[in-house]
This record gives structure tokens, sequence and C-alpha cells, in this order.
């Protein structure tokens, strides 16, 4: 049920509970430093609610900056602000000083748990705005360092009675462009997507073992690797820099059985699976940007694996749109997930019938509230989300995406979607990245530019160029060909592996 009582903190549910259930000894979480059963992360989470509360003077609704590779003293310090009924405002890790003070700004930051490799850009930071009090570091050595502080705490600690709709995270989009935007989240959210996809879409056990790369300060991290399998009793493995080459051999280390990570991620691990052991794995989650057909089908050669899709967005917290293994179909990102709701709507906001093309609207127990934002009417109508991707819902309810909004490509008079470019590129055995573009152009408006990036063993010049427009003429509407091919040894990606359009607009 997506009701919940008034009063209610998601680290009792997704922590306390096992203990209290008596499964306190199952394993709960793996790193390159620890090892912890699920007593163990609560021990060690109730120490750092202390420190919270007694050593840097956290009270109820204090934001708490978080900076940190994924790990499990990461999670604990998570769990820790939950229990103290403090706000959780986890940071990208390649954050630098400016990004970070931007975020402390907008959050009004008190007080920041940092691991102290990264302490350096967060100093800055602080320099900046004293807003921030207090930083105190952990991962590291010496007497004023969090393990220190805690390691003379007691293990137990009385969770604050938070109510169920208290802010307990703010999460800033991973946008490509403009300022970043902090979205609130209540303790209800966090309890309502455990509910929500990971049943209908994951059905994952107690016996699983979680492993991915998104950072924890991205939602797709944090549910994917901390609260989903948390609130099935599974473990999970976080590591701090999931590289494709890594993340294939921690699969094979730990046995891993469920992965998280972005198209792109797949396609680069598609080429090298052969050289590790993959046969613990069963469930492959992609999410971040679109799923060619193509990658869906390179992963399921290589590994034997349907890859679930799902599209989430930091303002919803976590996916929406999606399917199970049975009911993927390629070029599709799925129905929409039990318990939302989602539509097509026009440029008035009327619903669009199947098969056309407009903005994505989705409703559910999770929604947008920016924190002090001027986008908030923009993003939320009537209720609905716009999530700012242009799709279609075809007659079976599959919503197909075309592209973000935005970057819709305007061409002669022709409206193509650079996904579906880059989609049709993808399925030549040539290409390993690409990235479609809409470059201006004095007769057409904007003609369709790819940027490509080969595998090894093929060579860039005017032979392959005319192949591969010949290859997408063949696959989609002649029309939307590239007129321009550029190659690259490398597309510009985000932290959280999408491709940065803007930057291949930047003449
Ligand atoms: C795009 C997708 C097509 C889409 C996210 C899962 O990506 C997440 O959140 P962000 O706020 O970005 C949201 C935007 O990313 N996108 C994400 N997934 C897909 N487009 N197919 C997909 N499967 O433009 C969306 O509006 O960074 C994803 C869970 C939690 C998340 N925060």
């Amino acid at each position: 049920s997506l009701q919940f009582p008034e009063r209610l903190n998601c680290a009792s549910e997704l922590l306390d509970a096992w203990v209290a259930q008596g499964q306190g000894d199952r394993t709960c979480l793996t790193g390159s430093r620890h090892h912890w059963t699920y007593a163990q992360l609560q021990a060690e989470a109730n120490r750092i609610a202390h420190v919270l509360v007694q050593d840097m003077g956290v009270v109820p609704g204090n934001r708490v900056l978080l900076r940190g590779g994924n790990s499990p003293m990461l999670a604990a310090c998570w769990f820790a602000i939950q229990k103290a009924g403090a706000i959780a405002v986890a940071t990208m890790p390649l954050l630098r000083a400016k990004e970070l003070g931007q975020i402390i700004a907008k959050a009004q930051v008190t007080h920041a748990l940092c691991d102290a490799a990264l302490g350096a850009e967060l100093a800055q930071a602080q320099t900046d705005h004293p807003v921030l009090q207090r930083v105190v570091h952990y991962h590291g050595e010496g007497a004023d360092g969090l393990e220190a502080l805690a390691a003379g705490k007691p293990a137990q600690f009385s969770n604050v009675d938070t109510a169920s709709d208290d802010v307990c995270l703010i999460a800033f989009t991973s946008g490509t462009t403009g300022q970043p935007k902090g979205t609130m989240h209540f303790h209800r959210d966090v309890m309502a997507i455990c509910r929500c996809w990971p049943p209908h879409c994951l059905r994952a056990t107690a016996d699983d073992v979680f492993i991915g790369s998104p950072p924890l300060a991205f939602t797709f991290g944090l549910g994917g690797l901390v609260l989903f399998p948390m609130s099935v009793g599974a473990s999970s493995v976080l590591l701090e820099k999931a590289t494709p080459d890594v993340l294939l051999g921690a699969i094979a280390q730990h046995r891993a059985t469920v992965c998280f990570t972005a198209p792109t991620s797949y396609r680069a691990m598609a080429a090298q699976v052969a050289q590790h052991d993959l046969r613990s794995l069963r469930k492959c989650v992609s999410a971040g940007e679109a799923l060619p057909a193509a990658t869906r089908a390179l992963w399921k050669e290589a590994t034997g694996i349907e890859l679930i899709d799902g599209i989430g967005a930091t303002e919803m917290l976590h996916i929406f749109i999606s399917h199970d293994e049975a009911g993927a179909r390629p070029g599709a990102t799925g129905r929409v997930v039990p318990g939302y709701q989602a539509c097509v709507l026009d440029d008035e906001g009327q619903v669009l019938p199947a098969g056309r093309i407009g903005r994505l609207a989705v409703k559910g127990p999770t929604g947008c509230r920016y924190l002090d934002d001027e986008r908030q009417r923009q993003y939320v109508l009537k209720g609905w989300n716009l999530t700012g991707d242009a799709y279609l819902q075809d007659a079976d309810g599959y919503f197909v995406y075309q592209a973000r909004t935005d970057d819709m490509i305007i061409s002669g008079g022709y409206n193509i979607a650079g996904p579906e470019v880059e989609s049709a590129l993808l399925a030549h055995p040539a290409v390993a990245e690409c990235g479609v573009i809409g470059q201006p152009d004095e007769e057409r408006g904007q003609v369709v530019k790819a940027f490509v990036v080969l595998r090894p063993g093929h060579e860039a010049g005017p032979d392959l160029v005319r192949q591969l427009q010949d290859y997408v003429k063949a696959t989609i509407a002649p029309y939307k060909y590239p007129r321009a091919i550029e190659f690259l040894p490398s597309l510009p990606r985000t932290e959280t592996g999408k491709l940065q359009r803007f930057r291949l607009r930047q003449p």
C-alpha cells in the first residue's frame, strides 16, 4: 500500500526493522574497507547519529551535506542523518568548490560529512560559504575524524520521530546546463519508491547481491544500490569508482546477481565480457538515458540477459515507466509503473492519442518539489510532472522515447529525434558510441550531425562516412540520415552516464 502512517522514519523501516525481526546477521553492505551485516550497519549509523547530535550540534531539519564515493560509510552516514531527523544532501564526488558552494547556499547546508580524500574542494567551498559550520571527515586518520568520534558513542540511538512528510533528502539534478535545482523528498517518498518499481519490475529477493555504478548522490544509485536491496533484506556491493572494467571484475568477485548502470556502461562492458565470469548475474537494469534497441541486443547476446529499462528522474526520485524481463520491447522504455500514471500531452496540455509525439507527463506518490525555484511552474502543470521528454505511447501502452524536448532537431521542416538516429547508427558494427545533434544550417534551419566513436579495427574516413549514411537511410526514414559525421575518440558525458549534447553543439 502507498498509504503511510503519520509518523515515519525511513531508517527505522529500511534498517532497524531487519534487526528487530532477528535478521541482523544478514550481510548488508560490502565495500573495499567494510563488510557489514544489517546489525553492524545499524550500530555504525547509530554511533554516527550520536556524533551528529552531540559533537556537531545537528538538530532535526538541518541540512547535512555528504561527499564521498560510494562506500558502506557513506551509506551509514546517510542513515545516521535520517535517524537524527536531519536532511541528507548527497553530492557528486567530482564536484568542485564552486559547484559545492552553489549547493551549500541553495540548501543552506550547515553540516557536512566528507571523505577525507575529498576534503580540499569542500574546505574551499566552506571558506566562501560560512553558513556551513562544521565538517567532519571519514576514511581518514586522527582523533577528530568521524570514526574516532563514533568509537566512543553507544551503539543504540533512538530515532527522531519524524513525520512521514518531513523532508529527508534534497537531491540536486544532474542537469547539464544552468543552475542546479534541489528537489525535496519526504520519508514516505523513500518508502513509496521501494513499493512501486522494485516489486513490479525487478522482483529481487533477500538472496540477491546488488552492484552497480551510479553514485549514491544520483537517486538512481541511492535507490538501486541502497534503498531497494535493503527494502528486501538483500545485500549490496558499493564500489567507489565503477568503470566498466572495475564493475565486470567486481560482479565476478562478489558473485553479484543484480546490476544497475547506464546504457553506455552496458555497451562498454559487452565488449569485454569474455574475460569475466558473469554466471552469477541474473538481472540488469538500465536507466539515465534512452536504451537503444542495439544496446539491448548487444547485452543479450553477450550475457543472455534481457535488460530492464526504466525512465526515472531526480524530481520523481526514481523510475516511473519500465518493464520486467518478459515485458521488454526493443525501442520502448516500457509501461507506467503501478502506483504512477503517465500520458503524453500536446503543447496546450491536452492528452494526445496513441502514436502521437508530445510531452511526457507523470503523476504518482512522488513528485517534483523544487527547493525555492521558479522552474517549479514549468515542471508541474495541474499536478502533472512534465519531465522535459518527448515521447509517444503506442496502442499497447508502451512509451517510446523520442528525445529531450529541447533536443528535437528541426531540419527542412522535418522533426527528427536525435536518439532515433543514434539507435540506427549504434546497430552498425563499426560504431561503439555516438551522439546526434542539430547543427545550425542556413538552408535547412538545422542539419543532422553525428559524432561517432569507432570500435577498434575500424578506420575513420569518407568511405566509412558514406557507409554509415547509407546504413541509416536503409534503417529509418532516409531524410533522418546524418548529413555530417565527425569521428571523435570519446563523447562528453556526465558522471551519471548522460551524453552532454550541449557540448557537442559548441563549435
Ligand atoms: C532521461 C531517460 C530515456 C530523461 C534517473 C532512474 O536519470 C535519472 O534522473 P535525472 O534527473 O534525469 C532524468 C532524465 O533522464 N532518462 C532517464 N532514464 C531514461 N530517457 N530512457 C530512460 N530509461 O530525459 C529524464 O527526464 O538525472 C533515472 C532513476 C532515478 C533517476 N534520478
